[in-house]
């Protein structure tokens, strides 16, 4: 869909507070047509993109500013983790030049048969999930079958676990686990993926262990229906006593819940989900300035724990909040991030939604006021979401694009803001994917009916995929 934009209209929408401009930006015109800001979000794409394949290519992640590379999950182990991100943006975006030669790479490439101990969190959420993605994109039957050995390495994290909560950690040959403390969203942003999994390959057990692991987290709530938010998979018991939610590492935990109703029609999943997000509406949302963010609380007596401080991570709630029938909350809550972007043109990871204060001053490139702006768009064809987001694009490319890629900052504070020398692999998955639906439109993808995963992966929307023989 496109939108006309008037010049009018857009400046209603400045003076009404529901977007500010960067310096230069109001004076210059209204905002591009919708379809020119697609095509510039392709470009700046293309540009990340060409940097990892000029510096990076086949490792997991470029350093754009040294030219060099990043291992992401093991030390001098890399499985191209940057190559499995992109595959569903780099078909949406119609490269499909790059998609070929990525393929070709993990054809030729990609085993999971390695002596190391792995995240499981990170692997399903960037791995199995990009694989899957990949597969419904281009029909390549080697990339399920991928997500399938992978998926099956990791069981062993349910499997050994005397409750059914996963540990954090597996070594994909041997199967040994470790960390047997963990948290909610690394127990339980699996159930999208492998139900994905299951339905694809007909195998429940991926479904079933992660539904499991939903069950035995749930079942220890306190009489408020909130919860802990670290958890010891062998004595089945938080081990903390502070709800954080929807900051990390919560966070992806309520996500998943609503997904495994939307995605799969999981009824208990839905059940879950209204009542843990009541609880959280009752006892964690707070008002400063009439700006609505979330508190940390004793998960058992629902006091305040004092910390006054947001994740950027937590941003995404508000899309979250909408999609789950709290729309007003969700856009109120979108609001008070927009607040904070004006204050700080690129959100910092952490600070006190009290005052503005930053406690941490960098921007790890996250994706997730980007991810709000585009459901909450899709929801509600409300301007404001394109006009905030296009104000985060400009940031985007003012301050994080470097000759060599796109990069993070290390302080949002500094005039020119200090950069580090990471581009992570989350924003092949995520950020152009957001800016780019948002703004364009590709036959390719039913903005109708999708449903992405936390790191972004379409699971469900798309639309004419090049499925090829095996
Ligand atoms: C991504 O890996 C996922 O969105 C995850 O759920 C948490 N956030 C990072 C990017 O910020």
């Amino acid at each position: 869909m496109t939108v006309s934009w008037s010049r009018r209209r857009f400046l209603t929408l400045l003076a009404a507070g529901s977007a500010v401009c960067p310096a230069g930006f109001a004076e210059a015109s209204p905002l591009p047509s919708p379809a020119s800001i697609a095509q510039e979000v392709r470009t700046e794409f293309l540009h990340a993109w060409r940097g990892y394949r000029a510096n990076a290519w086949g490792y997991d992640e470029l350093r754009p500013l040294s030219a060099d590379h990043n291992d992401f999950f093991a030390p001098n182990h890399s499985f191209g983790l940057s190559i499995v991100e992109a595959l569903d943006t780099l078909y949406l975006l119609g490269l499909d030049e790059e998609l070929d030669e990525s393929v070709a790479w993990l054809r030729a490439n990609l085993s999971f048969d390695v002596d190391a101990d792995i995240q499981m969190f990170e692997a399903v959420i960037r791995l199995v999930g990009g694989l899957i993605a990949g597969y419904g994109a281009t029909g390549e039957a080697f990339l399920l079958a991928a997500a399938r050995d992978l998926g099956t390495r990791l069981l062993p994290c349910f499997a050994k676990s005397p409750t059914g909560v996963p540990y954090r950690y597996v070594n994909l040959r041997t199967g040994n686990v470790q960390h047997n403390v963990t948290n909610l969203a690394e127990a339980c942003s699996n159930i999208l993926e492998f139900g994905e999994l299951s339905r694809l390959t007909g195998d429940g057990k991926f479904m079933a262990a992660a539904r499991a692991a939903y069950s035995a987290i749930i079942a220890k709530r306190s009489d408020l229906d909130l919860l802990g938010t670290s958890f010891d998979v062998e004595h089945g018991a938080f081990t903390d006593d502070a709800d954080v939610a929807p900051n990390p590492p919560a966070d992806s935990f309520y996500e998943y819940l609503w997904g495994a109703w939307a995605l799969f029609g999981d009824r208990d999943a839905r059940r879950w989900y209204r009542l843990l997000t009541d609880a959280i509406l009752k006892y964690k949302r707070t008002t400063v300035g009439g700006r609505t963010w979330f508190q940390s609380v004793d998960y058992r007596s629902g006091a305040p724990s004092g910390a006054r401080t947001q994740s950027e991570l937590a941003a995404f709630y508000a899309e979250l909040l909408a999609k789950g029938g709290d729309r007003d909350i969700g856009a109120a809550y979108y609001d008070s991030w927009t607040a904070a972007a004006d204050r700080f043109t690129l959100i910092p990871e952490t600070f006190d939604y009290t005052d503005f204060s930053i406690v941490d001053p960098g921007y790890q490139l996250r994706p997730e006021y980007a991810n709000s702006a585009f459901d909450l768009w899709s929801l509600t064809h409300d301007e404001r979401y394109r006009v905030t987001a296009y104000r985060h694009l400009r940031a985007l490319t003012a301050h994080c694009r470097v000759r060599g890629g796109y990069t993070i900052v290390q302080d949002v504070r500094t005039s020119p803001m200090t950069l580090g020398d990471l581009l992570p692999a989350y924003v092949f998955a995520e950020n152009f994917k957001y800016l780019f639906l948002l703004f364009g439109t590709t036959s390719r993808f039913d903005a109708a009916h999708y449903y992405l995963s936390t790191e972004g992966k379409v699971l469900r929307g798309f639309r004419g995929t090049r499925v090829r023989a095996a």
